[in-house]
């Protein structure tokens, strides 16, 4: 029997349980309260059925090389060759490829998920690599909330930092009693958190909040996206309604007189602009609840008394980030923060707003002591990038132009594509229309641990190690435990470390000395944990020696801010704390944004929308894909 060994995954701390020696699976680590049931898979592909072994390459490449005929891809059978044989045909091509078009035709934006660990971490591999010969072509922002992260920053601020300071849980167990969730909050997607999570925490949350009194509106298709011990009061809207919903309920605010305008005066600019648009002054229709129970079949009688409700209590609006991941994902989010501008609750302890509970079992649970310390990029000297949903666009129409965030861009034209650590046949919309993009590079290139569909419509394939087959530590970017992730088992068939593999090529192309600084990875980690002691010690903790870490349990830290309150300190004092947007302010209209709009689709806007900020980005034409 060997002693307890931890493993670290998305879905959190396991245990390698072994059998004779030998891996036989993960399981849960006793210390996490409520743990994902989803190590229990690992079982089965330790038997490895799916595993990529050898390093492959797709029939007619082998044969042919590189050509813009690549009809074949998806379908053709792959030949196994030698690593060496691999590694000759990817620094040719990458020779080819630099000398012919330049690195701004390699796109290895790899967008994905890829697995816990901080030093082999796939997608910053492979962009240290390529950086280290001049770059390529990254991807921008993310599947999950991409409208937010557009949209955001002008109205109300950066949403990335919105999410890392949204009001947690235990305050609103405190002082809230009113959630209202758009979405729900469905538990099932809390197992995971991106690198990792020590300790899930949300459903004692929800437990304390429950005993606490505090009440649940789930407003979503699916009863299931809230526990039932929440004991939500559940309605079902047409799928893309919330707009209309919140615009009913804003209506019932405005017309009963229940809404804060000491709040919108002090803290928000452009309510009547807004306000023009609810009273149908703009387009002869009254959004009043009436008309929100013909969009959405929440009867209207509900969702005048809801709004009645929401006056009276101390009332958090949540809204999932599932609202916006579709056409017009722009407006459930500015309206849930026009209408929590109207309640006048945002900054205080359990009310206001928050976007994005339940995509992530860390947002509003819990926050790092400090930062981690990361596997270094190094610099992209290849400036232009990709919004990250835009890959078929890009693959299809090389040069042509195209809107995002207000710019006029223009895809670049790539040659190669390297992905490592996603799986955009798994994860991209339309995936008839992907195949055919995937049909446009010269040259794909694909590590991967398993034959993924994305492997399969690839030309080479790397067999790659995965988490249990190689020395990391894990920490969730906003988890507050670290966890040791020693390798449990030699990598199967011919699969190698990404670190190693870009060590052989980086010599090939004589950067060794540039990717590796001439340390290998067990040297790497090493150093990534002496800088994580360093960093950690003026916070006052004395983090053991690597080794003796890796052996040991997950460490877990105190949360280092279990009272936050959304915009708290804008609410205390919006001129020392202003916003960081245009006016400081909430912008319930963004003059910049009808600007940008209408700078984009002149014709489109000119006329019927530069009365009111709202519908002007409603129909704008401004892509936030
Ligand atoms: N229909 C639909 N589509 C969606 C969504 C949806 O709700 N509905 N959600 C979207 C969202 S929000 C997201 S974030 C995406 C997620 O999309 P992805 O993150 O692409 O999904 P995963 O399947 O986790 O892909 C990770 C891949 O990385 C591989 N991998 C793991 N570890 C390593 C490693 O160390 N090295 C290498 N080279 N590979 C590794 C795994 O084998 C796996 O194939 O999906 C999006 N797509
Ligand atoms: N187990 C597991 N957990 C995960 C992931 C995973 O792959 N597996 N992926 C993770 C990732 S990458 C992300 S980004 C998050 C995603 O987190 P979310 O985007 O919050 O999750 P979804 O499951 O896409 O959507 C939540 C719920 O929204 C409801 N919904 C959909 N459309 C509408 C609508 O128009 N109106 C209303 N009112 N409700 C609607 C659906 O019923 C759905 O169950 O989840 C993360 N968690
Ligand atoms: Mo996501």
């Amino acid at each position: 029997m060997k002693k307890q060994q931890l493993t670290a995954n998305h879905w959190g701390a396991g245990v390698s349980q072994f059998e004779n020696g030998e891996l036989a699976g993960v399981g849960p680590h006793s210390g996490d309260p409520d743990p994902s049931r989803i190590n229990e898979n690992i079982s089965s592909s330790l038997k490895g059925s799916a595993r990529v072994l050898k390093p492959s390459v797709r029939k007619s490449y082998l044969e042919n090389g590189p050509t813009n005929n690549n009809a074949k891809r998806g379908e053709e059978h792959f030949v196994e060759v030698s690593w060496e044989k691999a590694f000759e045909l990817i620094a040719d091509e990458i020779n080819r490829v630099r000398t012919d078009y330049g690195n701004q035709s390699i796109y290895a934006g790899s967008y994905g998920w890829a697995s816990a660990g901080r030093l082999h971490h796939a997608q910053s591999q492979l962009k240290r690599f390529l950086n280290c010969l001049g770059g390529s072509v990254r991807s921008q922002g993310n599947y999950s909330y991409n409208a937010a992260l557009v949209l955001m920053p002008h109205i109300v601020g950066d949403f990335r930092e919105h999410v890392k300071h949204i009001t947690r849980w235990s305050t609103v167990a405190k002082e809230g009693e009113l959630v209202v969730m758009f979405g729900g909050i469905p538990l099932r997607n809390t197992q995971v958190s991106g690198g990792g999570v020590g300790k899930h925490r949300l459903r004692d949350d929800f437990m304390a909040c429950v005993n606490a009194g505090v009440k649940f509106v789930n407003l979503s298709p699916l009863k299931t996206d809230a526990i039932e011990a929440l004991n939500a009061e559940w309605f079902a809207p047409r799928p893309g309604s919330d707009t209309a919903i919140m615009m009913g309920l804003a209506h019932t605010l405005y017309i009963e007189g229940l809404h804060d305008q000491a709040f919108l005066e002090k803290y928000t600019g452009g309510f009547d602009k807004f306000l023009a648009y609810l009273l149908g002054e703009v387009d002869g229709i009254v959004k009043d609840a009436d008309w929100a129970q013909e969009q959405s079949e929440i009867p209207a009688e509900r969702i005048r008394s809801l709004a009645r409700e929401m006056a009276s209590k101390r009332t958090l609006i949540t809204t999932a980030v599932s609202l916006q991941r579709a056409d017009y994902g722009e407006q459930p989010l500015w309206m849930t923060l026009t209408l929590a501008s109207m309640l006048g609750q945002i900054g205080l302890p359990g009310g206001g707003y928050g976007i994005g509970y339940g995509a992530d079992s860390t947002i509003g649970t819990s926050d790092r002591p400090f930062r981690w310390s990361v596997f270094p990029q190094g610099k992209n000297a290849v400036e232009d990038y990709l919004p990250v949903a835009m890959v078929s666009e890009m693959l299809l129409k090389p040069n042509e132009p195209y809107q995002y965030n207000g710019m006029a861009r223009n895809f670049p034209d790539i040659k190669l594509v390297w992905w490592a650590g996603g799986n955009p046949f798994h994860h991209h919309q339309d995936l008839n229309r992907m195949r055919d993009a995937f049909q446009r590079p010269e040259t794909i290139i694909i590590n991967e641990i398993n034959w993924t569909a994305t492997a399969k419509h690839a030309d080479i394939v790397l067999p790659v190690a995965s988490t249990m087959e190689r020395n990391d530590f894990g920490a969730g970017h906003q988890d507050n435990s670290l966890v040791p992730m020693p390798k449990a088992m030699e990598p199967m068939g011919e699969a190698r470390e990404e670190y190693e593999i870009y060590c052989e090529l980086a010599s090939r192309f004589g950067v060794d000395e540039a990717f590796s600084e001439g340390v290998n990875s067990s040297q790497r980690l090493e150093s990534m944990w002496d800088e994580l002691k360093e960093i950690a010690k003026p916070h006052g903790y004395e983090l053991p020696q690597l080794n003796e870490f890796l052996e040991g349990d997950m460490i877990t830290f105190d949360d280092p801010a279990p009272e936050t309150v959304f915009l708290s300190e804008f609410r205390e004092d919006p001129t020392l704390n202003p916003l960081k947007t245009p006016s400081g302010k909430i912008e319930l209209f963004s003059k910049l944004l009808l600007v940008l709009s209408m700078a984009i689709a002149p014709i489109m806007q000119l006329g019927c929308l530069l009365e009111n900020g709202l519908e002007a980005i409603m129909r704008s034409n401004i892509r936030f894909t």
